[in-house]
């Protein structure tokens, strides 16, 4: 079953994501579950929540509570991981390190206050490479109080899925997709929240990476706009709307007005793939003002920096020998190890240097935080919670670590972080 396996890549339209639930002063309830989904021409047994695939986008406002009661409807144990929300830590839904799995059968009521607005999204983090790669995820958009004046807010879940020769979910997880690129899927499924746009109408799209291991290259056309937000926090001066990089968790904001069909690409050195695809129905009268910064982010801008580490991501096919079990490891060890990687008290700033000693690229991804990226010369520049490194970088990230809790620190591809990329913070 191993051979060939790529020479199917097959493309498919956009799914229509599930009607959203609003969660705003209300407890709702996510019944993850064995769904059947509708790819390429057959129905193929995936993972979803309250009978769809995938999850239901969760819409609440910025400082509103979110409470969702998880009945645990799979024959598995399941946790749900809150991605990018400032939030308590025995919220944060990490296996050993948060909360234990929740037994089949059984339910686990997750209650925090959201203080950010933006873009971010829930998923399985238990035996997440599997929960994941079937469909347990979903958008969780939280609204600005002040929201921008767009005609439409639209959520685009970019996602791939890996199916056997047959055309049905490919079962076996095989040591050659961990040891490299990870999981990758040879047919696209993205899923959008809108079914057409009107010629001259301004669009907030809403782009999220919830794939196992796959980076997404795209390209927008059709909309004239501009990047107001990177993980869900707003940029003060907006970015040109080049091409696109999103690793599995990223997410970008985009505010344009409509010039045509509405169609995401995928650019690869050698194929265009269209990935979704809006049609134009219908027209209104442009807008004369041009698209304005969101509103600011409240986080702290980093202090002077009272600890410093270094994370040396190591191991993989063609990677170099290292002390840790597994086929991947941070500085020499594979897996959650007994100590942090830093521990420090409540409101310090700490500068990590990600060094990545492999020969494949890593999205790393912080909990319970943002972070700031920051230039060669160690200036901050854009706030993320996960960020990409391709083989061979080393970046520097500034860490305001206020949030009290032990909080994971991981590659996002999640083949890598099953396979031994993962360490953690304590924050006391
Ligand atoms: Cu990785």
């Amino acid at each position: 079953m191993a051979m060939n396996r790529r020479s199917f890549l097959l493309t498919s339209v956009a799914s229509m994501l599930p009607l959203p639930l609003h969660a705003g002063g209300t407890r709702i309830t996510l019944r993850p579950g064995q769904v059947s989904a509708h790819i390429n021409q057959q129905s193929i047994d995936m993972l979803g929540f309250n009978g769809s695939w995938p999850g239901p986008e969760i819409r609440l406002r910025q400082n509103d509570r979110l409470r969702v009661r998880v009945v645990n409807e799979l024959e598995n144990g399941t946790i749900l991981h809150w991605h990018g929300i400032r939030l308590p830590n025995a919220m944060d839904g990490v296996n050993v390190l948060t909360q234990d799995a929740i037994p089949p059968g059984r339910s686990f009521d997750y209650d925090f206050k959201v203080p950010d607005a933006g873009t971010f999204w829930y998923h399985s983090h238990y035996m997440s490479v599997e929960q994941v790669s079937r469909g347990m995820f979903g958008p969780l958009i939280v609204e600005e109080i002040d929201p921008p004046d767009v005609d439409q807010d639209i959520t685009v879940m970019l996602f791939d899925v890996l199916l056997d020769a047959d055309g049905q979910f490919e079962t076996e997880f095989e040591p050659e997709q961990f040891a490299t690129a990870g999981r990758i899927g040879n047919i696209m499924t993205p899923f959008v929240s809108t079914g057409k746009v009107r010629l001259g109408e301004r669009l907030r799209l809403r782009v999220i990476n919830p794939a196992p291991d796959r980076i997404f290259n795209i390209r927008l056309d059709g909309v004239n706009g501009k990047i107001v937000a990177l993980d869900g926090m707003p940029l003060t001066q907006l970015q040109p709307m080049e091409n696109l990089t999103l690793a599995p968790g990223q997410r970008v904001d985009i505010i344009g007005d409509v010039l045509g069909n509405v169609s995401i690409i995928e650019s690869t050195d050698t194929d265009e793939t269209e990935l979704v695809r809006i049609p134009i129905d219908g027209e209104r009268k442009p807008r004369e003002g041009e698209v304005l910064p969101l509103p600011k982010s409240s986080l702290p801008r980093p202090g002077l920096v009272t600890y410093e580490a270094d994370l040396e991501m190591q191991g993989g096919a063609g990677g170099m020998a290292h002390g840790g079990f597994g086929t991947w490891a941070f500085n020499d060890t594979s897996g959650l190890p007994d100590k942090p990687l830093v521990s420090v008290p409540r409101g310090d700033t700490v500068r990590l240097r990600l060094i990545n000693n492999t020969a494949f690229p890593h999205g790393i991804h912080l909990h319970g935080h943002h972070f700031w990226e920051t230039t060669t010369d160690g200036k901050p520049t854009y706030l993320r919670d996960t960020t990409l490194l391709a083989a061979g970088e080393t970046r520097e990230i500034l860490c305001v670590l206020d949030n009290p809790g032990s909080w994971l620190l991981h590659c996002h591809m999640l083949s890598h972080q099953v396979d031994g990329m993962a360490t953690w913070l304590y924050v006391s």
